[in-house]
């Protein structure tokens, strides 16, 4: 037997090992942050395996129904919701949590206050659930701005203020992916171990990508700018190949494809919905905050993503991210657009 070569197999860079390397970085740290990690990462494996089991368990279906056993049954998103709001509460580490579940942000109690804001969706893309679709579970970090106690306005921040953000996804594998600011790392669930091991080291996006990623049903209500980028996408006039079309429907798919890949993914702003669809605290800037940490950009059609300054909780924005190159030509696009 290699002993030698077990040992090596075994000298796995789990995220708590790797969340607490990060943390000698800061002499000053008191390992706040990495207890809250640690919180999140419980709910994502909590959630990762009630997916898993959605099917055989019958977690799916409409919250309000009973099972056989007459026991009323939870939605997926749900139940995903308490997880994180019970796991972010009990870390002893935050102060107010925003879900896109919640109408209203929930104020953490004194006893169990601690310094940090999060944002969350619990459980993004749950319209795929029921087709096997990946889903998954995004969140963003805020410290409280100041004083001892929390106000909306400290979770009211641009994204730019984000401490950390990342995603996990809930796929043929599950998948971890954080950045504390220093980078992007992404780590794949060993069911065998219960332990995140890191596989994705630095990762970082192509600095131009051959997919467009984008919900094409909506092209009648496109603005020029957006119209005229993805034309160019399917029919490019300077000699170079036409890009492929991958659209899951699923932002945190999409995303991390845009991300390993390289490319484009945009839900732009329409007719319909002058907003965009997607929501400025727990989707728009976690997933700004990583592509840029990755090397790429994240646009909204007038700005910088992460110099959004969110009104209320639930603000929408449009959202081009991805590549470098890729988002530099649609900027380009809008500068063109806003000199007629
Ligand atoms: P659901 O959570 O309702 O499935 O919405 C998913 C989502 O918020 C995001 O994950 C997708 O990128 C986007 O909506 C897809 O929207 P369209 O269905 O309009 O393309």
């Amino acid at each position: 037997m290699d002993h030698a070569a077990d040992a090596h197999r075994t000298d796995l860079m789990t995220i708590t090992r790797h969340v607490l390397n990060e943390q000698t970085k800061h002499p000053e740290s008191r390992g706040d942050f990495t207890i809250l990690l640690s919180h999140i990462v419980l709910g994502c494996k909590f959630v990762c395996s009630a997916v898993n089991k959605a099917g055989l368990a019958k977690l799916i279906g409409l919250a309000g129904e009973t099972n056989v056993q007459g026991e009323e049954q939870k939605k997926l998103d749900v139940l995903s919701n308490e997880v994180f709001i019970n796991a972010l509460v009990s870390s002893g580490r935050t102060c107010i949590l925003v879900s896109e579940e919640d109408e209203e942000a929930t104020f953490v109690e004194p006893s169990k206050r601690g310094k940090y804001c999060v944002v969350f969706d619990p459980l993004d893309g749950s319209s795929n659930i029921d087709c096997g679709v990946s889903i998954g579970t995004i969140f963003g970090i805020y410290l409280i701005k100041d004083g001892d106690e929390p106000k909306l306005e400290d979770v009211l921040q641009p994204g730019k203020n984000m401490l950390a953000a990342g995603y996990c996804m809930y796929g043929s594998s599950c998948t971890f992916v954080l950045s504390t600011g220093g980078g992007v790392n992404g780590f794949t669930l060993d069911p065998s171990l219960g332990e995140f091991i890191l596989t994705h080291p630095d990762i970082k996006i192509p600095k131009k990508g051959k997919i467009y990623s984008v919900n094409e049903g909506n092209a009648k209500n496109w603005d020029g700018p957006t119209a005229k980028y993805v034309e160019k996408c399917k029919f490019p006039t300077d000699g170079s190949a036409s890009k492929s079309l991958r659209y899951i429907g699923s932002m945190v798919a999409d995303v991390h494809r845009t991300l390993l890949y390289g490319g484009v993914f945009l839900y732009p702003a329409d007719k319909k919905s002058p907003n965009g669809k997607l929501r400025v605290l727990y989707e728009v800037f976690p997933m700004s905050f990583l592509m840029e940490q990755a090397g790429g950009q994240a646009f909204t059609g007038k700005q910088r993503a992460l110099d959004l300054v969110p009104e209320k909780i639930h603000d929408r924005s449009p959202i081009f991210l991805g590549s470098y190159d890729d988002v530099e030509e649609i900027k380009a696009l809008y500068a063109a657009e806003e000199q007629k």
